[in-house]
């Protein structure tokens, strides 16, 4: 089996409410959408999502594509997509970082090569260990009532006993204020969880996290700059409160450090920022090892990604926190003929050989980028 050719096209789709975080505000959602077909006619999927363009990470929709069409597919074409490692490898070797692009070919490539021996996908990581992985939500409407009313409704529907909250973008006295009410007014109904998205420096970090800590909140995700290793290894120590690594992680070289530092007690796993789904079992390995749990992350994915992460979570034993797998929800639309099934706060998985998703052509010709411009991201 040979690789005939792989296509990437940008598609933008709206979401459902204006979703703050600690660096804008997201009405659309960008993703490059990666379709690799091989010399016998089978198709597979990958996907790479950006929140807010580059702001989240340094890679935006428009260099993953250009690096994509620039710098891997030359080099892939004519290869055997089974051969997993052997291009991960080749990819490593050709394209320093970028791995959100690497990411999404990866995926692709794995959900040709399971569609090819008929399999799930996540057979050809080791098989399923977990048949259902809790779902967070993600409360980030920018209004305290209007979450707490939200987070009601998810609850009323069994769909969600976790809640996330973003903070970080305005004045930490009045975002521990807002996280404080919320954790107060859910206790003992539902978790409550916050991402600072690196907004906090260490002195603000450890004022509000005592504060957070105090109100009941669960978890403190990537509270200070990916970079301090040593603000966030001090931080773990102080606190009781689980200290979550989300963008300090993204290679199994930066789960080695963190752990050796003791900089986290819960890792964050990204198929993008690992550079795939390879990756993503490696830092995982490295977790299991260290003894520090793992929790599903997510970039706000469409079905076709989040189907990519969720058959890579499902085989990963150490995701014992949950996850976020919740792009789909949160998105005017989808681009898969079946999307994925949400109930009893979880997310389950779809039956099916690769991903177990389909590209609907209709929603993909409608949301593609070259056919329908649209406004990426509004500031704060
Ligand atoms: C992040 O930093 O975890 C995923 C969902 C969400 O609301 O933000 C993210 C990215
Ligand atoms: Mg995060």
């Amino acid at each position: 089996m040979k690789l005939h050719s792989i296509e990437t096209v940008l598609v933008d789709i709206p979401t459902t409410r204006v979703h703050h975080l600690s660096f804008g505000a997201i009405t659309t959602q960008n993703y490059v959408i990666v379709r690799v077909r091989s010399d016998d006619g089978l198709v597979g999927l990958g996907e790479a999502s950006t929140i807010g363009g580059p702001a989240w990470a340094e890679e935006s929709t428009e260099t993953i594509k250009g690096i994509i069409d620039q710098y891997l597919t030359p080099h892939l074409l004519g290869r055997d997509p089974r051969d997993l490692q052997a291009l991960s490898a080749l990819m490593d070797k050709l394209v320093r970082g970028n791995r959100f692009a690497k990411a999404a070919v990866e995926m692709a490539l794995l959900d040709l090569s399971a569609r090819a021996l008929q399999v799930p996908a996540h057979r050809l990581l080791g098989g399923q260990v977990h048949q259902r992985i809790d779902l967070a939500w993600t409360l980030a409407s920018g209004d305290t009532e209007a979450d707490i009313a939200e987070g009601e409704a998810k609850l009323a529907a069994r769909l969600h006993h976790i809640f996330k909250l973003k903070i970080g973008a305005g004045d930490p006295a009045a975002d521990v204020r807002h996280a404080s009410r919320i954790a107060e007014h859910f206790q003992g109904r539902a978790t409550v969880q916050v991402d600072v998205n690196q907004a906090w420096d260490e002195l603000t970090a450890t004022r509000c996290i005592a504060r957070l800590e105090a109100a009941g909140v669960a978890l403190i995700e990537q509270p200070v700059v990916r970079h301090d290793v040593a603000a966030m290894a001090r931080l773990a120590a102080r606190f009781d409160v689980a200290i979550m690594a989300d963008e300090a992680l993204g290679t199994p070289a930066d789960a080695l450090n963190l752990a050796q530092r003791a900089a986290a007690d819960v890792f964050a796993l990204k198929l993008t920022k690992a550079g795939g789904p390879l990756a993503t079992m490696k830092t995982a390995a490295i977790a299991e090892a260290a003894g520090i749990p793992c929790y599903g992350g997510c970039m706000l994915e469409t079905s076709v990604g989040t189907a990519a992460y969720l058959h890579t979570f499902v085989a990963i034993a150490g995701i014992r926190m949950g996850c976020e797998l919740f792009g789909p929800l949160l998105l005017k639309d989808d681009l898969v003929t079946h999307p994925l099934r949400y109930h009893d706060g979880a997310i389950h998985l779809h039956e099916g050989h690769g991903f177990g998703v389909d590209i609907d052509p209709d929603k993909l010709a409608h949301y593609r980028r070259d056919r329908a411009p649209r406004v990426a991201v509004s500031a704060a």
